[in-house]
């Protein structure tokens, strides 16, 4: 099975122009503990680069676009973020990283757990082994 899992969310427009709308448990598969977004990063700044045990996110460029990397540890594939009714679900033990910001790229991440940094695995050669 593909890494690439999309999530489409209906784009709710009319003559005024669109909306999309999240709802945890809904559109978006599980239940949402945390929002965040990355937003005027810098050029030829790349940043994830780490894995995490117990997360499930969802990612969504509402503006802009970039360029997302996963690998699973046996397969590594790349997709462009750049639609603000497509979020790109990422699973537990998948090593992401993201690349060629736009200038006026705006991240948006949906995530089911909150904040914890003793969740990431930061180091590429741990996470292969953890992943095996
Ligand atoms: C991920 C990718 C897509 C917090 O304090 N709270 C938070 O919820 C987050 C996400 C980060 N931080 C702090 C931790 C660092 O001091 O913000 C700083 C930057 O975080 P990080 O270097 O992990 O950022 P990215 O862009 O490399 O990765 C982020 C998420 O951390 C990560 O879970 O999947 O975006």
């Amino acid at each position: 099975m593909s890494l690439i899992q999309w999530v489409d969310f209906p784009s709710l427009g009319d003559e005024r122009g669109s909306l999309v709308a999240l709802e945890a448990d809904k559109t978006v598969p599980f239940g949402v503990k945390r929002v965040y977004y990355i937003f005027a990063t810098q050029q030829n700044v790349a940043r994830g680069f780490h894995a995490h045990y117990n997360l499930k996110q969802v990612a969504i460029c509402v503006t802009g676009k970039c360029r997302m990397v996963l690998d699973d540890g046996r397969t590594r594939e790349e997709v462009w973020l750049d639609s603000p009714t497509k979020g790109l679900l990422i699973g537990d033990l998948v090593w992401r990283e993201m690349h060629d910001f736009s200038e006026d790229c705006v991240l948006l991440v949906l995530a089911s757990e909150h904040y914890d940094e003793g969740d990431y695995i930061r180091d590429y050669d741990k996470f292969t082994k953890v992943a095996q």
